[in-house]
Formats: structure tokens, C-alpha cells, sequence
């Protein structure tokens, strides 16, 4: 298999750590690619052009992140990022946690075509009001425990809330969630994280 992921994209991040906690790096070999420039190395894989693309052994092409972990997971079951006991539950909080990168996302490229106004637009602010909704329910809600492999919930949080540190400093969510920022600081030592952990710029 091929993945073609950039650096800083945090759906092409979830991705990575899936691979890395499902224990399949050597089955996977990795591009870099930068989405934003029509690298020729990704539009000759994706009409799409946009990571994360996962090339398959049998040569089909798999896009959007969560779709290419369920390859995963359907494709090599164990260990499982969702086991089948806790399944609503994790994928409940998944997608709470898979929000808050689309707002973000969303914001970011909000600020990078619209410019800084964005933020103060209605979509701007709705934008904002999911991210912080969102991290407030996550705060509440119980935490997923860190197991010896990290479920699909642990992952996009834990992926999420580095986005936020990165690219919404202002937002201070380790002051408003303690108990988010608690659980995260007990991942710190995380390999998959650690390897897959963007750059500051
Ligand atoms: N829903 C998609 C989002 C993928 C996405 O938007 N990736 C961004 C990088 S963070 C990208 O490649 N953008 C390039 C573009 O939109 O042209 C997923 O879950 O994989």
C-alpha cells in the first residue's frame, strides 16, 4: 500500500496513526506530498488532489480519512481501532472529535482565501461556536481510556486537539478543558503520535 499524506494535514494524520497503531508501518509506504501545489506526484493518484489518498495493493485509490480507516481495519481487523464492545460509543465521540478538524480546517481556510476577517463572519463564528460546543462535550463526556492501542476516538481526539494547540493558540482549550488536556499530557509519550506530530510552521 501507498499512503500520500503532507505534514500538516491532520485528516492525512489520522491515517498515520492508525497505521502506526495497527501495527502495519512496514506495509505501508509513505509520500510526502503537498496538496496545494498540483503535485504531480498525488493528481497522477487523485482526481481529488487532496490527502490523505491511500493506493491499495490492488491498485484502487482510497480518499477521505475515515473511509481509508475502515479499509484498514476491515483489511487487518487486529488489533481493532474499534472494538466491537464500544463501538457507538467510539465512533460517537469520533465524529464529535472529526468536527472539530472540519471546523478548523474550515477556519484556516477560511483565513487563508477570505483573509483574517473570516473569523468574524457568521460562517467565521459558527465555525468557532462547533469547535468550542464541541471540545466542551468532549471535556464532559468520559475520556477513552489510552489502552495499548489506541481506539478510532483516542486517535481523532488526540489529533484534534494538537490542531487546535497549533493553529488556534488564542483558544486556550487546555484551560477550558483540564480534563481533556489531562488525558492528552498521559499520550505525550506515544510513539505514533510523537512520529506523526506536525511541524510548528
Ligand atoms: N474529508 C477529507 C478532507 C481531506 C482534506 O481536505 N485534505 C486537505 C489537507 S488538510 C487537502 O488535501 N486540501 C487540498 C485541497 O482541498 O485542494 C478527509 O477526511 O480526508
Amino acid at each position: 500500500m501507498h499512503l500520500y499524506y503532507s505534514l500538516t494535514s491532520p485528516y492525512a494524520r489520522v491515517v498515520r496513526v492508525a497505521v502506526l497503531e495497527k501495527g502495519l508501518a512496514d506495509r505501508v509506504r509513505m509520500h510526502v506530498v503537498d496538496p496545494w501545489a498540483d503535485d504531480p506526484e498525488l493528481m497522477r493518484v487523485s482526481p481529488l488532489m487532496r490527502v490523505p489518498a491511500l493506493l491499495t495493493d490492488d491498485r484502487s485509490v482510497l480518499t477521505e480519512s475515515l473511509l481509508i480507516v475502515h479499509y484498514l481495519e476491515e483489511t487487518v481487523p487486529d488489533p481493532a481501532l474499534i472494538p466491537a464492545a464500544r463501538r457507538s460509543a467510539i465512533l460517537s465521540r469520533a465524529g464529535q472529535a472529526f468536527g472539530i478538524i472540519d471546523a478548523a480546517v474550515h477556519t484556516v481556510l477560511g483565513r487563508r482565501f477570505a483573509g483574517d476577517q473570516f473569523d468574524a463572519s457568521p460562517m467565521g463564528e459558527r465555525r468557532r461556536r462547533a469547535i468550542v460546543n464541541a471540545l466542551e462535550y468532549l471535556e464532559r463526556s468520559s475520556p477513552t481510556e489510552a489502552g495499548p492501542v489506541l481506539n478510532l476516538s483516542a486517535i481523532v481526539t488526540a489529533v484534534a486537539l494538537d490542531y487546535l494547540q497549533l493553529r488556534f493558540p488564542d483558544l486556550a482549550w487546555t484551560e477550558s478543558c483540564p480534563r481533556l488536556a489531562a488525558w492528552r499530557e498521559q499520550l505525550q509519550q506515544r510513539p505514533s503520535l510523537i512520529e506523526t506530530m506536525p511541524p510548528s510552521s
